[in-house]
């Protein structure tokens, strides 16, 4: 390890950080490893340590933005089966922008950790789902249902550790769950789940963010709330419609060429796939829509300036997914909104994945 990513800096924590900003500072791999590999592999090996300095704890290292390691780890894993997640869409996010990603998601991160390292409860804005796979080692998950961090837990002031139902008498009907994750077991959580983690051995763990049709909508109240400034929600939507438009306009202009002639061109088949990219770009924009009737009524009581910022986003949405004749001045948006009409005209046409 220190000699495949060894310079690489990372963002450490300490044993007793401030859990609205836990990141105490950043560290390069070799360092880390050399000041906190022994007490890792003293406290797999069941010894007692007694560490005269706070643990370290390596923390939401986002690899893929490393040059060396994103090279080396990005697209390394195998996608779930879209039974069980439906097709990420954040792998779209960042393009050639970001080389080393080659197409995966830039938000993949590395923990790791002593024993009884840990990450207090929170939670992560964005609207993203999280996956958590220890790679070794055991962690312990305490997870809390998004809907109950303001009431039941007081805006967290309860404690999960100390329960204390005198002072805070709503957490009994907090929703909780606790449970444990191994290697090869991968826990996932829907996206605003509060959660801790505490690792209960020496721990090294992939956490990664995943978007697909199921939170498209909290994804984007999400970008409407502002509440996550580190991820480019528009980019992501945009870049993720542009590439799904494209791979089935591909597909459209197959299909015409066959239904003009067929003696020469053979008939495309039509793969799950594509009907699956197809789902996406319809429920972008039923969800779109809503998100545009919804805004319109909000926006008789909003006053003008915030107006003036939300036309921004609403020109965004509508350009992008409907093809509106509105005035424009994003990126390729010509392109896409010649492209979306073609595409709602084909599929006007009976083609079955309509
Ligand atoms: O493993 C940990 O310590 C925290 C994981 C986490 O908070 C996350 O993946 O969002
Ligand atoms: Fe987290």
């Amino acid at each position: 390890m220190i000699d495949d990513i060894g310079p690489e800096m990372v963002p450490v924590v300490k044993r007793d950080y401030n859990k609205e900003n836990p990141i105490d500072d950043t560290i390069k791999v070799r360092t880390f490893l050399q000041t906190c590999g022994a007490e890792f592999s003293a406290s797999a090996a069941s010894a007692t340590v007694t560490a005269a300095e706070p643990k370290l704890y390596l923390h939401q290292w986002q690899f893929p933005l490393a040059e060396t390691a994103g090279n080396k780890l990005c697209r390394q894993n195998m996608p779930l089966p879209n039974d069980i997640l439906g097709e990420g869409l954040l792998k779209y996010m960042v393009g050639d922008d970001i080389p080393q990603c080659q197409g995966d998601s830039p938000l993949q991160y590395l923990f790791m950790g002593a024993e009884g390292t840990m990450s207090k409860l929170h939670r992560d804005n964005g609207g993203l789902d999280i996956s958590i796979a220890p790679i070794v080692g055991e962690k312990e998950c305490i997870l809390v249902h998004r809907s109950d961090g303001a009431d039941c837990l007081y805006n967290l002031d309860a404690k999960l550790e100390s329960i204390d139902l005198q002072s805070f008498p709503l957490m009994s009907q907090a929703r909780i769950w606790q449970t444990t994750v191994r290697p090869g077991e991968i826990l996932l959580m829907p996206h605003g789940t509060y959660h801790q983690c505490r690792n209960l051995t020496p721990c090294l763990s992939y956490s990664r963010f995943h978007l697909d049709t199921v939170n498209i909508r909290a994804f984007l109240q999400s970008m409407i709330d502002g509440d996550a400034e580190e991820i480019d929600h528009e980019t992501v939507i945009w870049n993720a419609a542009d590439e799904i438009v494209d791979n089935v306009y591909d597909y459209v202009k197959q299909v015409r060429k066959h239904v003009q002639h067929p003696k020469k061109y053979n008939k495309a088949p039509l793969s799950a796939n594509m009907i699956h990219m197809v789902k996406t770009l319809r429920c972008l924009r039923h969800i779109c829509r809503k998100l545009i009737a919804a805004e319109t009524r909000r926006r008789l009581r909003r006053d003008s300036l915030f107006l003036l910022e939300y036309q921004e986003v609403l020109l965004w949405v509508r350009v992008h997914h409907f093809g509106c004749h509105v005035p424009y001045r994003t990126r390729k948006t010509p392109v896409v909104w010649e492209r979306l009409t073609q595409l709602r005209h084909w599929q006007g046409r009976g083609s079955g994945i309509s």
